[in-house]
């Protein structure tokens, strides 16, 4: 018998290519994290409504949750590219060691994977239900919105026969959108407020928020419906109380 058989297994630890697929693996999950978390968030801009706080809030709770498995695989294949590049027709020495024969690993794999599902499901039901809840405020207001190709329309049926192109909304009060199209699927988005909704063609969907920020925020279809989908975007005026009366005066309806 040689010595190396008799010899105990070293920790799997020990090992080069492991220790430095540990170490990648930190350094990818830092930056995938902070890159995604980040990046996903500034680009929608600074929030302005409760819905979009809470969004933020998630995008960045769930980006760091699995930022740790993405790194894991691209810390995986960078030390598999690196280290295990092999030449020639014969097989490499070490073909034989894979992760997928690891029970341990596996098992590892499968539960870490179904404890973040469930986390995601758990979560996400919990925010969706609260969101939702607005819905069934009595004191919300209701407006109209039709998307057709390529342009928005809003119609505030609360105060007569008022229709505009750009959205109108008093802050702090809470708005519940029916939503429809009158051609092809667009979908309704306010990018600040993080509420989004497909448009649907002889359907009506609704949403609904709060606006809490006085000022001009975006309002785009996120849905491609067409040549000019990209052009289809608008404002949403978020103005003082006394102000949204006085617009919907000067529009001929009643306050
Ligand atoms: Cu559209």
């Amino acid at each position: 018998m040689s010595d190396l058989e008799t010899q105990k297994r070293p920790s799997v630890f020990a090992r080069k290519d492991v220790k430095q697929t540990v170490y990648l693996w930190v350094i990818f999950t830092a930056i995938i994290g902070y890159v995604s978390a980040t990046v996903q968030a500034r680009s929608m801009g600074a929030s302005a409504s409760e819905t979009m706080s809470t969004t933020i809030h998630m995008i960045r709770v769930f980006t760091w949750v699995v930022a740790p498995v993405a790194g894991l695989i691209a810390a995986m294949a960078a030390t598999t590219l690196i280290a295990k590049m092999h030449f020639g027709d014969t097989p490499p020495d070490e073909a034989d060691h894979q992760i997928r024969n690891s029970p341990r690993a596996t098992s590892t794999w499968l539960i870490v994977s179904s404890l973040l599902c469930l986390f995601a499901v758990v979560w996400g039901t919990i925010v969706l239900q609260r969101d939702n809840a607005a819905i069934l405020d009595p004191a919300a207001m209701n407006v109209n919105v039709t998307g057709q190709q390529w342009v928005w329309n809003f119609d505030y049926v609360d105060n007569g026969t008022v229709r505009s192109a750009d959205l109108y909304l008093p802050v702090n009060k809470p708005v519940v959108f029916h939503v429809t199209s009158k051609d092809v699927i667009h979908s309704f988005w306010i990018v600040q407020m993080g509420i989004k909704i497909d448009a649907n063609p002889g359907y009506v969907t609704e949403t609904s928020v709060t606006p809490n920020k006085i000022g001009i925020f975006d309002i785009r279809c996120a849905e491609l419906c067409g040549l000019y989908h990209a052009f289809m975007q608008t404002k949403v005026h978020v103005v003082s109380q006394a102000d949204y009366a006085a617009w919907i005066k000067s529009q001929g309806g009643q306050a």
